[in-house]
């Protein structure tokens, strides 16, 4: 997995609005994942919310207002539970702020669960699965319990666990939109 942290390219962008030349969405390959808000912050959510890629695909989060973070959940993120391919590399982001990008590319099959650090509880988090729905992130929250090696990790908040869309949902849709904004 090859990270590639905080790319501004805001004034890119704006360059590009002036020469009157629009600037493409995003190289082929590169998926993007939008990190959205609304004014006062009460909604915020990545959009698409589920997504299915197949494997060598590369996901490019883009903040576009509020501030987010785009992190793993593993248990090197915070003691949280895992829930991306054994084997597959965690990712963590900095905070990303209006305009900056973050970007992961993706080899290991499998579901692959993540959040964003300060709206976690807010339900700000988000399902990728790569080629087939298998590995920790397809079972059910709680399939860690019971193990020593695990004993203290931590669960999936309800408010994150309600928020996800399911596996079949993302199988069947490939694009699963954010709701509500
Ligand atoms: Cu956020």
């Amino acid at each position: 997995m090859m990270l590639t942290r905080r790319h501004f390219t805001g004034a890119s962008g704006l360059l590009l609005a002036g020469l009157g030349i629009r600037r493409p969405r995003a190289e082929a390959g590169v998926v993007e994942i939008r990190m959205r808000s609304d004014e006062d912050g009460g909604h915020v959510g990545f959009d698409p919310i589920g997504l299915l890629l197949q494997p060598g695909q590369t996901v490019r989060w883009r903040c576009e207002a509020n501030y987010h973070t785009t992190t793993a959940y593993h248990p090197a993120n915070g003691g949280r539970s895992l829930r991306i391919p054994r084997g597959a590399r965690p990712w963590a982001s900095d905070v990303l702020l209006p305009g900056e990008t973050f970007q992961v590319t993706f080899t290991a099959e499998g579901v692959y669960d993540y959040l964003c650090e300060p709206h976690e509880q807010a339900g700000m988090v988000g399902r990728l699965i790569v080629g087939k729905p298998t590995g920790p992130g397809s079972m059910p929250f709680d399939w860690f319990k019971g193990s020593a090696e695990s004993s203290d990790w931590l669960e999936v908040p309800p408010g994150a666990r309600s928020a996800l869309p399911s596996v079949a949902d993302i199988m069947d849709r490939k694009v699963v939109p954010a709701m509500g904004f």
